[in-house]
């Protein structure tokens, strides 16, 4: 562990990504704070800055890869914004005794408020109805009934940790059947467990996407997941863009393989298809679901205080368990 900070040493922050004022304020004289918004910006930093740098904040979705990380020879921790970490290179990060946290928990309940309203927005055309009315047509002649509805659902969680067991409880509530598919059993979790995501995918109609990004989740909802779920399927996904072959998904919103999507992720986000928002059965998201002032509050302030607590010599609050503090 990091030794215990006399208060007057000074120490070289990196704040990586956009500005945050509760990240930008939220640090003593002591820090010193420098700044880059890409990967850019890390290559215009002097050779002093760089050589001095011992803990950086990754704001947002930058990515702090190998490139990224291995310029900085002082580095011990990286502190992630947001719960998943696909964008840090956690394997370097561990080989280079670099702790990496990230802002779990502080956002699960709002994550999964999102979810919860774009499957129910996906299934009952919330965004066609309120076009209806702001289009004066209500006069006219009533909305037509919606193909969807959330009754007699069953909906195949895909990823049921933190925020999939509070999208479950939500959906529980609401008298909705819930499965789910992860690589292992949840513990305390009794919902029927599917260690095949394709044979999930033949018993339900609705799937919720809500597992981390990266190399082990790649494009796992693929067409033949899709076929699988049959013509009244839906999918929502709040997990990463990469977790679905959005080629196939559009071909198979397109020919009726499936009838809808929510999606608040996307394969090159902010860059959505043109092919995807043509289509008038999806629901379109821009990423946020953790998106409320007091949400990012939060997790800004777990960004500073996993920071804060290293530099003064304790551990932080939510190291990611590929870098576990008691390893150093
Ligand atoms: P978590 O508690 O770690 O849960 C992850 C779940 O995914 C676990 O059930 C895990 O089970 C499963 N999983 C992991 N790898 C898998 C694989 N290869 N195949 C199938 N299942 C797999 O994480 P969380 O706090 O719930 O967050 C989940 C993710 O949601 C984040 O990593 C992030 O990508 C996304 N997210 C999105 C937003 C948004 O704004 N849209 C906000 C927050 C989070 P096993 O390990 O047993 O497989
Ligand atoms: C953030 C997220 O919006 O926590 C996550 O994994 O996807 C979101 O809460 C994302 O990290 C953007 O920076």
């Amino acid at each position: 562990m990091a030794a215990a900070n006399n208060s007057q040493e000074k120490i070289d922050l990196l704040i990586y990504g956009q500005s945050k004022p509760t990240v930008d304020n939220g640090f003593p004289p002591n820090f010193v704070l420098h700044k880059a918004q890409s990967h850019h910006d890390l290559e215009r930093l002097s050779a002093d800055v760089v050589g001095r740098i011992r803990g950086i904040a990754v704001t947002g979705l930058v990515k702090a890869d190998k490139a990224a990380l291995s310029h900085f020879p002082k580095l011990e921790i990286v502190s992630s914004f947001g719960v998943g970490y696909d964008h840090v290179d956690s394997s370097f990060a561990r080989d280079n005794n670099i702790i990496v946290t990230n802002t779990p928990d502080v956002l699960t309940e709002e994550v999964a408020d999102v979810a919860l309203g774009l499957l129910i927005a996906t299934l009952r055309e919330f965004l066609g109805a309120d076009r209806y009315v702001r289009d004066g047509k209500w006069a006219t002649k009533d909305y037509p009934l919606s193909k969807g509805s959330l009754r007699s659902r069953t909906v195949g969680m895909v990823g049921m940790g933190r925020i999939g067991q509070a999208i479950a409880r939500r959906l529980e509530a609401s008298q909705v059947a819930v499965v789910y598919h992860s690589r292992n059993p949840a513990k305390g979790v009794k919902n029927k467990h599917y260690p095949s995501l394709l044979e999930m995918a033949k018993d339900v109609d609705t799937l919720v996407v809500i597992t981390p990004g990266g190399a082990s989740t790649a494009k796992i909802v693929n067409a033949d997941v899709m076929k699988a779920l049959g013509p009244t399927g839906v999918i929502v996904n709040v997990a990463r863009g990469s977790v679905i072959d959005e080629v196939a998904l559009i071909a198979a919103l397109k020919d009726g393989t499936i009838m809808a999507a929510g999606l608040d992720v996307f394969a090159a986000e902010p860059n959505v298809p043109e092919e995807l928002r043509a289509l008038q059965n999806v629901v379109l998201l821009p990423h946020i679901g953790s998106a409320s002032i007091a949400t990012r509050n939060a997790m800004d302030q777990l960004v500073v205080d996993n920071l804060k607590l290293w530099f003064d010599g304790k551990a932080p609050l939510t190291p990611i368990a590929e870098t576990p503090v008691k390893a150093r």
